[in-house]
């Protein structure tokens, strides 16, 4: 079989023998499912973001962030655990990029801390800071690794009076955004602006579950949103004008997902529909620049204060949009006037370790789909897809995972289709490459493709790292 493809053998075996119609099907001309091939070209990368992983929390004068304050405040996270130590990538990071080399990625996302380079937030650099990624960046090149950066992945500097409630923030976000790519820019080629608005705005300022843990009302949010995607549009505006032409600006967002109940023409427009004002604050204000109307007509008195030239830089163009998947909302068309309505799951809908990851694969297909009609964009990445599990390490050395592979397969299947189907699917990060600070979750929920023993800091590659490996080689799902 060694020089035939597949479907040859078949076809040269059903010919050899056409007398034999007892044997099995597979053989005799039906062509043998074969591996969803990805792209040349398509890039496979892992994520991880700053907090999460480089501990070093007060090393070489790095200012506290709201998540350090938040962490260090009893009661907000599991047993009390904080990001001090967590992987300690900012003095093993060479470790942790052989890691990556060893997997045969070609890229990485991870995420600068703003209050490593400005320890207050804004007015005077601390170059020690800077020096990390420097230094994290090179060491990614010189093995052949190309970096994604992330300008900010939820840990606002505590010494900006009134962090996201205040709109200097905003402004003071641009200037570390323009500080950072003016240096990092000759080496540097894509940025994000921001990760996951909904998780450091309405988490964090609406119901508590993360920095800085406050309960505020709609008004106050809507407004700490509006501040939020200023951040972004101003971010844009700064990283062009310090960096090459050839720089390619977008985000990555966490939009709600959502799949149509049933893939009939209704439901699918019903899906398009939700997707655009489910996400109504965030991506849709940002793809179209301005509010959608049913936005502000529901939001009513409640709805922010925009100023003059405000929607311009938030619906600044990007080059790209990062979309962070996980889990799926169905919806149908309804006879209302906005035309869907989310189906309720049962109780007994599937999840993975963490309670909110309900499984859909096809939620990684629809994300994408979904963007993809209403908005356009030039190219998409998933820049965060991925699962915690109970991973146990055997007394061999083993974490065997098979119900994170199985979710990994399972959603590079349907993200295949979407690249069959010419979505403008570029590459695809894998969360995370290795355990780390879950936010309020603490160490308790291990999302990495390698173990780490926060004792030790040891990591150790789980069978999910085996198999991305293999996917990565071939450059295709089986
Ligand atoms: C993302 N949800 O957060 C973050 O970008 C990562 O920092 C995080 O570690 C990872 O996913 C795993 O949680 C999310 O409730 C937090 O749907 C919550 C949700 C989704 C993503």
């Amino acid at each position: 079989m060694k020089n035939l493809t597949r479907r040859q053998f078949g076809k040269g075996v059903a010919a050899a023998a056409t007398a034999s119609a007892l044997l099995p099907r597979f053989a005799f001309g039906e062509p043998m499912p074969s591996p969803l091939h990805y792209p040349k070209g398509f890039l496979w990368g892992c994520a991880t973001a700053a907090y999460q992983i480089e501990g070093g929390a007060a090393a070489d004068g790095r200012g506290p962030s709201l998540w350090d304050v938040f962490s260090h405040t009893p009661g907000k996270t599991h047993n009390g655990e904080t990001g001090d130590v967590a992987d300690d990538s900012y003095h093993l990071y060479k470790e942790d990029v052989k890691l990556l080399k060893n997997l045969g990625v070609s890229t990485y996302r991870m995420s600068m801390s703003w209050s490593r380079v400005f320890p207050d937030g804004a007015g005077k650099p601390n170059p020690k800071g800077m020096d990390y990624y420097n230094r994290v960046v090179d060491e990614l090149l010189a093995n052949g690794i190309t970096p994604y950066i992330t300008l900010f992945h939820w840990d606002t500097p505590a010494a900006l009076d009134g962090g996201w409630q205040n709109r200097a923030t905003s402004k003071s976000f641009a200037d570390y955004a323009a500080y950072v790519t003016k240096r990092l820019g000759d080496r540097v080629n894509h940025w994000m602006t921001t990760n996951e608005f909904i998780c450091f705005t309405d988490l964090g300022y609406q119901i508590a579950q993360f920095a800085p843990g406050l309960k505020l009302p709609p008004a106050e949010v809507n407004q700490i949103r509006h501040h939020a995607i200023l951040a972004h549009g101003l971010a844009v505006q700064a990283i062009r004008a310090n960096t090459p032409s050839s720089t390619q600006v977008g985000l990555a967002e966490n939009a709600v997902v959502f799949v149509p109940v049933i893939e009939t023409d209704e439901h699918v427009a019903a899906a398009r529909k939700a997707t655009r004002l489910g996400n109504a604050p965030f991506l849709t204000t940002l793809m179209e620049g301005k509010y959608p109307e049913e936005h502000l007509a529901h939001e009513g008195a409640n709805a922010p204060k925009v100023e003059e030239g405000d929607l311009k830089a938030i619906g600044s163009p990007l080059d790209f949009v990062g979309l962070n998947i996980y889990t799926p909302q169905y919806v149908r068309a309804a006879d209302n006037p906005m035309g869907f309505a989310v189906e309720q799951a049962p109780s007994s809908y599937p999840h993975m370790f963490s309670p909110w990851l309900t499984l859909g694969p096809e939620c990684i297909y629809w994300g994408v789909r979904n963007v993809c009609d209403l908005w356009k964009p030039k190219a998409i990445y998933i820049t965060e897809n991925g699962t915690s599990s109970d991973d146990v390490l055997t007394s061999e050395g083993r974490v065997e995972d098979v119900d994170r592979v199985m979710y990994l397969r399972n959603h590079l299947t349907h993200l295949h289709r979407a690249v069959k189907e010419d979505y403008p699917v570029k590459g695809y990060f894998l969360w995370s490459l290795m355990d780390n600070f879950e936010w309020a979750d603490g160490y308790s929920k291990r999302f990495g493709i390698h173990y780490v023993d926060f004792k030790t800091l040891k990591r150790t590659p789980k069978l999910s790292a085996e198999w991305y490996k293999a996917t990565i080689a071939k450059n295709a799902v089986e």
